[in-house]
């Protein structure tokens, strides 16, 4: 079967005549009007990026090379073991626009496990963290520690032509997805250890004959099939949500000034790391969690209802719903809903969230400031992952960041093969907003 980099290489000059001609051709199309508002209002609604990768559609969600998930999920090839998508088949449609053939899928899976190494002094670095120092400051440090050994950051300063940089930045990527499993998993082994116990220290691994994910499950300490395959679907899902958010949006603007993938990503995941972002299902698991101490397990949808009310009286969003684009029910949310209600029906607290699911959307609604009412992508996870033994709420987001590595790099990836330039919207002051409209 083809490699990634063979079936690389025959798809970029393709693809960069077919930009050739779209710039031609609608180069001077308006893609809307800016006004103050927006510019005060976080830029929604500005169109302004290029994210070749995905498209985020407010009433349908994400689609991924023009795949919505539903129809995706069940035609992208299946490992050795487990019943869900390999994430590595998801990597590969994101960077080609195809979805892989089984051989082609594990062609990758055994590419990526072979490259997985990281530097012994950064396996160091992480072991002398310290337990209470976030996962996601730990994924980010040792992130930007593996620049070290970039092959792109090497190249440029060689003085490479300009149009094989993308070939390095894969390389990086490839390299880059291929040791986050590695890096996740120790940080995962060192902030759960007992206490007194010492860290991972030498002996953690990659196993060539697994997957990505079943790697990463593997060495984070888990055994069962089960969790391999919710890990699988999780990894696939989480991978990409078009170019604005605020992950997807920093790993492309830092990448506009060459920093390599390694700098790119780890700006990325502290990005990631925002509560109002990534860390939002951390939060929300919390949130279920304290709601059953509080309400039990025979809670009434009036007692779900009266709980939600106080909750927003008291200042505080509900985490898991609402978003900045979509418009309806994620349909990521659904997918891991449905996961659920097949493997874990009598877990107390998926109760909860199909409670949450019928009152929450309707209170939001009310009064109609909240744009979306709708359960966004961390509304199911955190009790999946909680249901498996995983029940470490601030390692959550490590494990979004992990699969997020697919869709950013690969978006990423793409600007650096397109040339796209380095990013500079032109800001305005206040004082200068009044200048230009006010009185004089
Ligand atoms: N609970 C209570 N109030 C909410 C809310 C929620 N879940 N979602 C929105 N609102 C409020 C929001 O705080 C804002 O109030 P103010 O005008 O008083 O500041 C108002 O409704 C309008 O907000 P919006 O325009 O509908 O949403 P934004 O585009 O400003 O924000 C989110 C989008 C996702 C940040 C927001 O819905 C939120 O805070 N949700 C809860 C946190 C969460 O689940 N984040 C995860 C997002 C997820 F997709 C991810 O990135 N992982």
């Amino acid at each position: 079967p083809n490699t990634l980099h063979q079936r690389m290489s025959e798809i970029v000059p393709n693809r960069l005549s077919d930009i050739r001609i779209i710039r031609t051709k609608y180069g001077k199309g308006n893609l809307g009007n800016v006004t103050v508002d927006m510019a005060y209002g976080g830029m929604r609604g500005i169109v302004g990026l290029i994210w070749e990768v995905s498209l985020l559609d407010p009433e349908k969600g994400i689609t991924l090379r023009t795949h919505s998930l539903p129809e995706l999920l069940p035609r992208l090839p299946r490992g050795r073991r487990g019943s869900e998508p390999m994430p590595e088949g998801m990597l590969w449609l994101l960077l080609t626009g195809e979805v892989p053939t089984k051989e082609e899928a594990l062609g990758l899976s055994a590419e990526l496990a072979k490259r997985g190494v990281v530097e012994p002094w950064i396996e160091d670095v992480l072991d002398q963290c310290p337990k209470t120092l976030h996962p996601m400051t730990q994924l980010s440090y040792a992130v930007n520690a593996c620049q070290h050994s970039s092959k792109f950051a090497k190249a440029y300063a060689s003085g490479v032509p300009k149009d094989t940089y993308w070939q390095y930045y894969f390389e990086d990527c490839l390299d880059l997805i291929a040791k986050l499993p590695l890096i996740a998993a120790r940080i995962y082994r060192n902030v759960t250890r007992a206490e007194g116990a010492p860290p991972v220290g030498r002996g953690l691994s990659v196993d060539v004959s697994l997957d990505w994910s079943g790697n990463f499950a593997r060495m984070m300490g888990f055994e069962s099939d089960e969790f391999d395959d919710m890990l699988r679907l999780f990894l696939t899902i989480h991978c990409d949500h078009e170019g604005g958010n605020v992950s997807a949006h920093t790993c492309h603007v830092v990448s506009s000034a060459l920093a390599d993938p390694y700098l790119s990503f780890a700006a990325c995941m502290n990005g990631l790391a925002g509560p109002l972002h990534g860390l939002a299902n951390q939060e929300c698991l919390l949130f279920i969690v304290k709601m059953r101490e509080e309400l039990g397990d025979n809670a009434s949808n009036d007692q779900v209802e009266a709980y939600v009310r106080a909750i927003i009286k008291s200042g505080q969003v509900i985490p898991g719903y609402g978003h900045a684009v979509l418009r309806k029910t994620d349909p990521r949310y659904t997918c891991q809903k449905e996961w659920a209600e097949m493997h874990l029906p009598d877990d107390p607290l998926l109760k909860l969230v199909g409670q949450l699911f019928e009152v929450v959307p309707r209170v939001l609604a009310e009064g109609g400031k909240v744009k979306n009412p709708w359960p966004n992508v961390d509304a199911a996870s955190g009790v999946l992952l909680n249901h498996y033994g995983l029940k470490e709420t601030n390692y959550y987001t490590v494990l979004f960041g992990v699969s997020r590595a697919l869709g950013v790099l690969s978006g990423t990836l793409w600007a650096r093969i397109c040339g796209l330039p380095i990013e500079r919207p032109k800001s305005l002051t206040s004082e200068e907003v009044v200048r230009l409209f006010g009185p004089e």
